[in-house]
């Protein structure tokens, strides 16, 4: 590289984000001198050993490092290899992934329990026929019985599952197609307990144990299975049972969803209980009147990360951003309130908080923060809590300082639940995957692919994601989205029916005759299940196989940050998914775990989990993947392209 080369790398710097909204704030911090997670980044150089899987350090022994010459051929001190220690570090990691989705599930288990118990007054069971039906997969009778009494023994069972007392194996893998259970069943990969797979994971990990890379991750599979088809799933249906199953909606989203002469409360993290009393309180008329009597016109609820998808599916409520946003809403100066709970919390916050009037407060018996104000919620008291916070809010209004709020919104339509989806295709009195399978099968829509989970800011906010969703549609993909890259696209209007115009001609028409985007917001991240349920009864409506590995689908997560989004790729790829995660790949330098999730896992499940950070190469994987499914089915031929007359349209 030449001088001058040198010194115009060193005058551009790194794209931090293509979001406007971010770019103000991030100009508002740097004139105030403060740091955020987009310039720590730059100052943190990531440890090249650890980033590529030849660091272990789960002994006093080492940490022991494999590098040098012959790196490949070393071993650490109890002689694990690099395979070892690669399988150690993803088993590991989706044990924590798995551990928090289910932990959140457990919860929303044990909150279903005491409203049909009776000890939680503020909540009561709003969507019953979902109840039913979950019952009905659960081989749980409901005829004639009381609606508390089946919720009480729905939630006892999804606790069963959560501990591991609920049989061999846990209640819904008999809603994976049959030839993807018998595959599960072949090699061992049915999960048997949420709790069960978590711990047997962190055991046979420890040093000493298992030591054989393929046989570690296929536990790894079997432990984010219980994720997937466990408790995330059951986190997503217990959630619709209490709080109701999601049907469209209109919103907007970015931080120009905060109000200047409103109290602004942001709730933050991803459990629904709290946030669902949020809403009712911040709508209650005394609150709305106490806070008029403090100068505001009203009270103004917006969200962050997961919550925000929870209270948006639901109620509306915009999301101010995602994941990189939480500091800079901070930053407006605008935020009364920001009540987090639980995951994707940055410590950060705290001291930023205290830099402007901001109240940040706990709320999870699990989680506290230094120098945040903790409220412990629990459930037998929840709306006066909340009612409690909203006030404490309220007050704090008279506090505000400076405030300069981004006028940057995206408008964007939410709410896609697996059963809407089936009515919304099917109509009221035959909803059915049939019209998507057939517009499948004539080409109209070459396949789909999920966009799902973070933001990095070692990676350029939102780029990857908006880049891949124009892509896709363009070529007649579908894209469903959920987590904080469903933010990213709502935030630069990508989640409208309008988005359509940018679609390929098929799609297109596909998407006016039904009246839906072409690009969909399914929820929270736990709402990956999602699309697990549609992926099952799109293969049972048949013409597309019999398993879900046969089908023109995939999912990418370009953004990857946490634990959370590995046990999530993982049982994608467990349940025949090909999955690609951008940012890097963290055992790189692990090349017989690469392989084994790849090539390995292709064979044995017909899915795959790879790392790839360019994006067009990502759009080439998934576009190729699609094509080769299309040619497998006998669906790929182009046939002679029939445009919808109004007697197609009115079939549809
Ligand atoms: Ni998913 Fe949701 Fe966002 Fe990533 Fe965090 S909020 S559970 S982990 S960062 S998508």
């Amino acid at each position: 590289m030449s001088d001058s080369d040198e010194t115009k790398k060193k005058a551009e710097p790194r794209k931090k984000t293509i979001d406007p909204a971010a770019l103000e704030m991030l100009g508002r911090a740097e004139a105030a001198g403060i740091g955020t997670v987009f310039s720590r980044v730059d100052e943190m150089k990531p440890c090249p050993i650890g980033a590529s899987g030849s660091c272990c350090q789960l002994c006093a022994m080492g940490p022991c490092r494999l590098v040098g010459k012959g790196a490949a051929e070393k071993t650490g001190i109890c002689g694990a290899t690099h395979a070892t220690i690669g399988a150690r570090y993803m088993t590991r990691a989706i044990a924590g992934g798995v551990a928090a989705h289910s932990d959140h599930g457990r919860d929303i288990a044990r909150t279903l329990l005491a409203v049909a118990k009776g000890h939680a007054g503020s909540y009561q069971v709003k969507d019953t026929d979902k109840l039913y039906r979950v019952a009905a997969i659960m081989h749980i009778a409901t005829e004639g019985r009381d609606v508390n009494d089946v919720a009480a023994e729905v939630a006892q069972r999804a606790l069963d599952n959560f501990n591991g007392t609920a049989g061999d194996e846990l209640s819904y893998v008999s809603r994976a197609p049959a030839k993807r259970q018998a595959i599960w069943r072949k090699y061992g990969l049915v999960p048997r307990g949420v709790d069960r797979e978590v711990v047997e994971s962190m055991h046979r990990t420890n040093v000493g144990v298992d030591q054989d890379a393929e046989h570690l991750l296929d536990q790894g599979m079997r432990t984010s299975l219980a994720d997937g088809w466990g408790g995330a799933m059951l986190a997503t249906d217990l959630s619709d049972i209490l709080f109701g199953t999601p049907k469209p909606l209109v919103s907007q989203a970015n931080l120009g969803v905060l109000k200047k002469d409103e109290v602004n409360i942001i709730v933050h993290g991803h459990e629904p209980t709290l946030s669902e009393m949020i809403v009712a309180a911040a709508q209650d008329p005394e609150l709305v009147e106490y806070a008029k009597s403090k100068g505001a016109a009203g009270i103004n609820l917006a969200g962050i990360c997961c919550t925000a998808n929870e209270v948006l599916m639901r109620h509306g409520i915009p999301p101010a951003g995602n994941f990189l946003h939480q500091e800079l809403a901070i930053i407006t100066g605008a935020v009364e309130g920001m009540i987090v709970d639980v995951q994707c919390v940055l410590q950060a916050l705290s001291p930023l908080a205290q830099k402007f009037h901001t109240k940040l407060i706990t709320t999870s018996p699990k989680a506290k923060i230094p120098g945040a104000t903790h409220l412990e919620f629990d459930e037998t008291r929840a709306l006066e809590t909340a009612k409690e916070i909203v006030r404490m809010c309220i007050d704090n209004f008279q506090n505000r300082g400076d405030v300069a709020i981004p006028d940057y919104t995206g408008d964007l339509v939410a709410g896609f639940s697996h059963e809407y989806i089936n009515y919304m295709l099917g109509g009221r009195y035959r909803a059915s995957f049939r019209p998507l399978n057939d517009n499948i099968i004539n080409g109209r829509i070459q396949g789909a692919v999920a966009i799902v989970g973070c933001n990095n800011p070692r990676v350029t906010q939102d780029e990857g994601i908006v880049y891949l969703v124009h892509e896709l549609i363009k070529r007649d993909i579908l894209v469903v989205q959920t987590g904080c890259a469903a933010h990213a696209s709502g935030k630069h209007g990508l989640l409208t029916p309008e988005t359509m115009q940018i679609a390929g001609d098929g799609l297109r028409e596909v998407c006016e005759a039904v009246g839906m985007p072409p690009v969909l917001h399914l929820g929270s991240c736990v709402d990956n299940s999602r699309i697990m349920t549609i992926l099952s009864q799109v293969v049972e409506e048949g013409g597309l196989g019999d398993d879900i590995s046969d089908l023109p689908v995939a999912a990418i997560c370009p953004e990857y940050y946490c634990e959370k989004a590995l046990a999530i790729g993982t049982y994608a790829a467990a349940s025949g998914v090909f999955v690609v995660f951008g940012v890097r790949n963290p055992v790189a330098d692990c090349t017989e775990v690469v392989d084994i999730m790849s090539n390995g896992w292709e064979q044995k499940v017909g899915g795959q989990l790879v790392f790839e950070p360019d994006y067009e190469k990502i759009l080439e994987m998934v576009t190729g993947r699609i094509q080769a499914k299309r040619q497998a089915l006998g669906i790929h031929e182009e046939k002679e392209r029939v445009l919808f007359d109004m007697a197609a349209r009115r079939e549809l």
